[in-house]
């Protein structure tokens, strides 16, 4: 029963069949690689800082690339595992702990089988310990048929930092695994580098210019930002040696914020600006890139947020799941727009209004309007965690195998 009322509110508010945009199909078959750039926010690009751009290479991608400036993250307590959450199931993250962790083996009907169905090989690359968010767990549960971990990788003290290795020879052990996985593939490889406290000590990993009074959190920030910018720019330049690059489709995304809000004081300084509510708000955006080789670049000003990855995604592949499922994003390629991006705290973001803290705000000028400009969405806020919340909790997907709506995977597990 209550997964019908889940289905019942997508199939009336959010339409639940897969949006098809004028760009469906453009990426058809191609191989998909997923790049979780850690804790990289999107004010970082474009911006210089002693004269020199933070991120290089990705400035230049953007306009190579399908760029969507109006993109929030949406993750909460489980960080990176968040993200991942979202992109693979378009549901929301839980509002406590990691669905990772407290759901592990719920039947979800994941991105990687949905590309299963298309004769996908799925893996995963990533430098900590498989252990880590119950990543080993979760990844089987999800339909990855690999995870490449930490024991896969020769991991010494000089080449890591922190959890893992650096990004660098992340991605450099990673090429021999992907050049021998069976195409086409979806491979998902997490950064790592850019975390809290953003340490990065050796010469040859400075690709900024600092000075004595550059070694607050913010600047360290930048730095391994900038890394990690040298680092996607190598990795692409092995896809291209590899010839893997022509054949793939390469989505950019930043999993959540970096500089949390008690660093607030030092971010003001750099940016010459109090930081107001909606600023903060404007903070929690994160890169969303889409590459296409081939395609011209194009700013695609939809309002979106990480739960709206996987349509987005599947959109442009032109993949159709075979079985239904419920899933609460749009394709930011569709001109049939939510126009709406939940937090998971409820509060939320339209075009025009924010609403934080329980308070109503113009976006644009960021002044507090009246309550009554908000009402009109909570109730949909609040529906659309609930629902998600109940999928979740209540394991609700293996019911939609259970009735005989859809058609049964055999490769699944009853
Ligand atoms: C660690 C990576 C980063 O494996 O997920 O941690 P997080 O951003 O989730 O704290
Ligand atoms: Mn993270």
């Amino acid at each position: 029963n209550d997964i019908h009322k889940a289905e019942d509110y997508l199939n009336k508010e959010n339409n639940i069949k897969l949006s098809k945009s004028q760009y469906h199909g453009q990426a058809y078959g191609k191989n998909l690689i997923l790049i979780s750039l850690e804790s990289t926010q999107q004010f970082v690009l474009n911006r210089k800082i002693n004269g020199q751009e933070i991120t290089p290479f990705l400035n230049k991608l953007i306009k190579d690339s399908y760029y969507f400036p109006n993109f929030y993250h949406q993750t909460a307590q489980g960080k990176t595992s968040d993200a991942e959450f979202m992109i693979d199931n378009g549901l929301y993250p839980l509002s406590g702990g990691s669905a990772f962790v407290r759901r592990p083996h719920n039947d979800y009907y994941a991105l990687p089988e949905i590309l299963k169905e298309q004769n996908y090989y799925s893996a995963v690359f990533h430098s900590n310990d498989e252990t880590f968010w119950n990543r080993g767990n979760m990844y089987k549960t999800l339909g990855y048929d690999r995870f490449f971990a930490k024991k896969d990788y020769e991991v010494t003290e000089e080449n890591s930092v922190n959890y893992g290795l650096k990004d660098i020879p992340f991605f450099e052990q990673s090429i021999p695994y992907l050049k021998n996985l069976p195409q086409p593939f979806y491979a998902k490889f997490l950064t790592l580098t850019n975390h809290f406290p953003f340490l990065l000590q050796n010469e040859d990993d400075q690709f900024l210019n600092m000075d004595e009074n550059n070694a607050d959190l913010v600047h360290r920030y930048f730095a391994t930002v900038r890394y990690e910018d040298e680092a996607i720019k190598r990795f692409f330049d092995l896809l291209k040696k590899e010839g893997l690059y022509k054949n793939s489709i390469i989505v950019l995304y930043g999993d959540h914020y970096g500089i949390s809000k008690s660093y607030d004081k030092e971010l003001e300084k750099v940016l010459g600006t109090k930081i107001s509510i909606t600023d903060q708000l404007e903070l929690q955006k994160v890169p969303f890139i889409i590459h296409v080789p081939g395609e011209k670049g194009k700013q695609i000003n939809s309002l979106g947020g990480e739960v709206d990855i996987r349509q987005t995604i599947l959109d442009i592949m032109g993949v159709e799941p075979k079985k239904e499922t419920i899933d609460f994003g749009r394709s930011l390629f569709s001109t049939n727009k939510k126009n709406l991006v939940v937090f998971r705290d409820g509060s939320f973001v339209t075009n025009k209004y924010a609403y934080l803290d329980e308070g109503c705000y113009d976006k644009s000028s960021g002044k507090k309007v009246k309550r009554n400009l908000c009402t009109p969405y909570l109730d949909k806020v609040e529906k659309e965690l609930m629902y998600s919340d109940s999928v979740i909790f209540g394991d609700l997907l293996r019911f939609l195998e259970r009735d005989g709506i859809i058609i049964k995977n055999p490769s699944r597990k009853e």
